[in-house]
């Protein structure tokens, strides 16, 4: 790790007003929930995004693609928050404004202590069911051993809405499906207004997400990335660190 950059980054840290930690997969990649589009670890790498995270999918196979998060929901539940997430939330409490906005649906932040981000693609832990109104409902608990098996894709047929008999589904936003207003327009106000915008662990090229970033940028925010690798937000960051989140994000707080 380059001691200057990490100590420009702090120092642009410690003088903000108005701070926004950008979160993606990679940020939980070290507490054991895999990315989406790593080489060999992604899950793209292994699961067709086509069959199993579009509304036409749930339609075409809905027990395919309930189970398949299912097993995704019991990954997360047996993961911990990681230093990374722990130093964000240091961050954002020593920030006079900060906000994490995160495009990842675990409750990792959550679980680290960071009070109310906002999640851009949804939660696997709120699901609802398929009719308009989207009434909130529950699950059932997987029993033990069953994560071995849906891996495989084991197919559970979903729950019934209580109110309306409609399949539940998982809340998250799958491809072709408009973010949450709400989330979306609150981001991007952050976004929009924020002094420092910290990127960590995003590929950048799922929009409208990725667009929190540039918005930052083009506002004149100073915009830090930490990823291993390099992404298309690189023309657009002032303060690069190569380096995992885990690893990075403490040695910033320390
Ligand atoms: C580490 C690390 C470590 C590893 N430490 N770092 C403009 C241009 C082109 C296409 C579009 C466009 N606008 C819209 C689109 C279409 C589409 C899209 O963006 N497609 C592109 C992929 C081409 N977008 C949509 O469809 C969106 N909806 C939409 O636009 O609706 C329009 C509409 C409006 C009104 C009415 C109706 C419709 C919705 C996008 C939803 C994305 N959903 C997913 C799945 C969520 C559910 C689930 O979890 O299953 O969200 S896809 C997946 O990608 C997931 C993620 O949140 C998202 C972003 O991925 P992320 O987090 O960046 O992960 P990775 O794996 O890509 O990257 C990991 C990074 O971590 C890497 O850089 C590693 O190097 C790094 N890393 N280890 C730090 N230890």
């Amino acid at each position: 790790m380059d001691s200057v950059l990490l100590h420009q980054a702090a120092r642009s840290l410690g003088d903000a007003h108005r701070v926004v930690v950008f979160t993606g997969a990679g940020i939980s990649a070290e507490s054991g929930v895999p990315t989406f589009r790593d080489d060999l670890t992604g899950l793209w790498a292994r699961f067709d995004a086509a069959q199993l995270a579009t509304p036409e999918a749930f339609h075409a196979d809905p027990d395919l693609v309930w189970g398949w998060y299912e097993w995704r929901r019991a990954r997360v539940r047996r993961a911990t928050p990681n230093p990374g997430h722990r130093a964000i939330t240091t961050i954002v409490d020593r920030a006079p404004a900060g906000t994490v906005v995160t495009q990842n649906v675990d409750d990792l932040h959550e679980r680290a202590g960071t009070r109310a981000p906002i999640h851009l693609h949804g939660s696997l832990f709120a699901p609802r069911c398929v009719a308009a109104a989207g009434h909130p409902a529950t699950f059932p608990d997987l029993p033990e051993g069953a994560v071995t098996e849906l891996a495989e894709g084991g197919r559970i047929p979903p729950p019934r809405c209580v109110s309306c008999a409609a399949l539940v589904r998982p809340g998250v936003v799958w491809f072709g499906e408009a973010l949450p207003e709400a989330a979306l327009t609150a981001a991007v106000e952050a976004a929009a207004t924020c002094d420092v915008l910290l990127t960590v662990g995003t590929s950048g090229v799922v929009y409208p997400a990725a667009e929190v970033p540039r918005i930052a940028a083009r506002a004149g925010a100073t915009v830090i990335q930490v990823n291993p690798e390099p992404t298309p937000l690189d023309p657009v960051t002032a303060v690069n660190l190569r380096g995992t989140a885990a690893q990075v994000l403490p040695a910033l707080v320390a």
